[in-house]
């Protein structure tokens, strides 16, 4: 052991990071232990992961990113008139910034609010945008934003429009999409506005390509959980004796993503063992489709009243203007 105390801040880093660890080790075990077994789609995103899904976005299967893009350009003015002046933009989640420089160009927000629970990403994120906005006031939290939360002072007086792109939500189980927006109307308050952006239901097979490209990008982001496993939790996967697979659930509306075992072995995760048999799935994501009815209806049912809908014309994606309820 090291005798000499670290400096602090290297302590408190080291600390944090040894909390994260364990909280994604402590996350696997059980969810691997369950049956069928799952793990938490928000572990996909560490640095590689997050590369992986910025080349989804481009590919030419996968079309909520580009589409919703193309919504929020054309219906620019539309979104304009509604966002009261001088505003404070909450965004849940901080990605890559194409899409809230599109709304920061376009109307006078005085203050930007990402929320993040990955606090290097968000300040890198908000290094840039203060560069390119020199007049903006950015305030990143590092905070998970399913869990309630606190708006920094700054911003307490100015009306709030939060924002919600990506089809995000679609991640949620509908009653934890329901928990969200109820959660999301607390932190906005009364009287606060919601852009947020959900993929619709469509034909099947543009579903399936979607999360089953050609090249091989989207089981290459499935497969990250198991190489992050490996890597940071000394975990002995065999990359190549599971397979991606990812399909449609009429049903319950939405893609499923699995990792399949293509034999029957045991896998060993921080002292635990956990046996396959062949085919058996870990289930890595849902993601849920809506259509227009159902999302306003959830809506209406968390507090929140519709305000505007747009689609693009083959009614591949929507965005939605919400308005916070007493
Ligand atoms: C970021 C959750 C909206 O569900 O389409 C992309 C993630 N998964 N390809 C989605 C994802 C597989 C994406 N979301």
């Amino acid at each position: 052991m090291n005798i000499h105390a670290p400096v602090h801040g290297a302590l408190a880093k080291a600390q944090q990071f040894d909390e994260q660890t364990s909280a994604f080790g402590s996350d696997v075990i059980e969810a691997l232990s369950q049956h069928p077994k799952k793990l938490s789609p928000k572990y996909f995103y560490d640095a590689a992961g997050s590369e992986l899904f910025e080349q989804i976005t481009k590919l030419p299967e996968y079309y909520p990113t580009r589409t919703e893009l193309a919504i929020l350009r054309a219906r620019g003015g539309d979104i304009h008139a509604i966002i009261p002046k001088g505003a404070a933009l909450v965004e849940f989640g901080a990605g890559a910034t194409t899409k809230v420089r599109l709304l920061l160009d376009r109307c006078e927000f005085a203050a930007y609010v990402p929320v993040d629970i990955s606090g290097d990403f968000l300040h890198a994120q908000a290094a840039e945008l203060r560069a390119d906005f020199p007049k903006l006031n950015v305030y990143p939290v590092t905070a998970d934003f399913t869990a309630p939360f606190a708006l920094p002072d700054a911003v307490e007086a100015m009306p709030k429009v939060g924002f919600f792109p990506g089809s995000t939500l679609g991640n949620f189980e509908p009653h934890e999409a329901s928990a969200f927006l109820r959660s999301a109307r607390e932190i906005l308050g009364p009287g606060s506005l919601l852009l947020i952006g959900i993929d619709l239901e469509k034909d099947e097979r543009l579903l399936h390509a979607a999360y089953n490209d050609a090249a091989g990008v989207t089981g290459r982001f499935n497969m990250n959980v198991l190489v992050r496993i490996n890597a940071e939790l000394g975990g002995n996967f065999d990359l190549s004796a599971f397979a991606h697979r990812a399909i449609y659930n009429r049903e319950r509306h939405r893609i499923e993503m699995h990792l399949i075992a293509k034999r029957p072995q045991t896998v060993r995760v921080l002292g635990h063992s956990f046996n396959f048999r062949a085919g058996e799935s870990i289930h890595t994501e849902s993601s849920y489709k809506y259509s227009l009815d159902r999302f306003t209806a959830l809506a209406r049912g968390s507090g929140w009243t519709p305000k505007a809908s747009w689609t693009d014309d083959a009614k591949m994606f929507s965005v939605h203007a919400l308005v916070a309820g007493e």
